[in-house]
This record gives structure tokens, sequence and C-alpha cells, in this order.
């Protein structure tokens, strides 16, 4: 009943717009690309969804629709602030999750890449824990 665990348990529910890219699977790099995601974090998993601008066919009515693009289980992964090597952009979050794929995650605004830093940083710990 400690408000620190309520606490807690809020912060790893989560969801916004993020740009994200792959740059590896399988310990093999991968070309970049970078695109807009609505991301969400849930369950200790991160899910991203397919930009619905990049998948529009005319005046359609799938349009808005949101599609899941890829998901990162994040049970044995690791974050930290990407290198300045990793990118030109600013404020970039490199990911990696326990099967071996790298991914990087960003947005210009400090505040919104530092609660997603936080929240996903908070979320490898608990799953660490259990
Ligand atoms: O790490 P890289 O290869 O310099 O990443 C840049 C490239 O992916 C570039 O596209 P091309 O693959 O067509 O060269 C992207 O447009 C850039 O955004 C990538 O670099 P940044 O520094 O933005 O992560």
């Amino acid at each position: 009943g400690s408000p620190e665990i309520l606490h807690n348990v809020s912060n790893l529910e989560k969801a916004g717009i993020l740009n994200k890219t792959k740059i590896s699977e399988n310990g093999k790099k991968v070309r970049k690309n970078w695109a807009q995601s609505w991301t969400v974090l849930h369950g200790g998993v991160l899910t991203f969804h397919k930009d619905p601008r990049s998948n529009q066919t005319g005046t359609s009515n799938k349009t808005n629709q949101i599609v899941p693009e890829f998901t990162v289980d994040l049970k044995g992964a690791t974050i930290a602030w990407a290198a300045k090597d990793k990118s030109s952009k600013k404020n970039v979050v490199e990911l990696k999750s326990r099967a071996g794929a790298e991914y990087l995650i960003q947005y210009d605004t400090d505040s919104i890449i530092t609660d997603w830093h936080k929240a996903i940083t908070d979320t490898i710990r608990q799953l660490d824990m259990e």
C-alpha cells in the first residue's frame, strides 16, 4: 500500500509521439529509417505504430487507422543516452533489446524525451526485479 509503488505503476504506462529508427538487428547494422511514431509503453512492452501519413491511399477510410509496426520487449533491455557518434540529432536515446536489436528514439523537446527515458528506465528496472 505504499504511495511509491502506486506512483511507479502509473509511470509504466505512457503514450505519445516519438521519432524512432532501428539501427541494428541480430548484431548487424541496418540502414536508419527515421520516422515519427505513435509510441505506447504498456505491460513492459514498447509498441511503435506506423505513421498514418506514410500510408495514405487517397481518401480511403484507412488513413486514420493506427497500425502497430513493431514492438520491443523491455525485459532484459538496456537504455542509455546515445553517444554523439550515433546520430547528428539532439536528445537521442539508445535502446537495446535482449534479443539483440538496437533502436534510437528521439524528440527535440527536452522534457518529452526525458520523461520517456525515465519511464523506460523505470520499466526495465521493474522487470529486472520480477
Ligand atoms: O548514421 P547515419 O548513417 O549518418 O544516419 C543518417 C542516414 O541514415 C541518413 O539517410 P541516408 O541513409 O539516406 O544517408 C538519414 O537521413 C539521417 O537522418 C541519418 O542520420 P542522423 O544523424 O539523422 O541519425
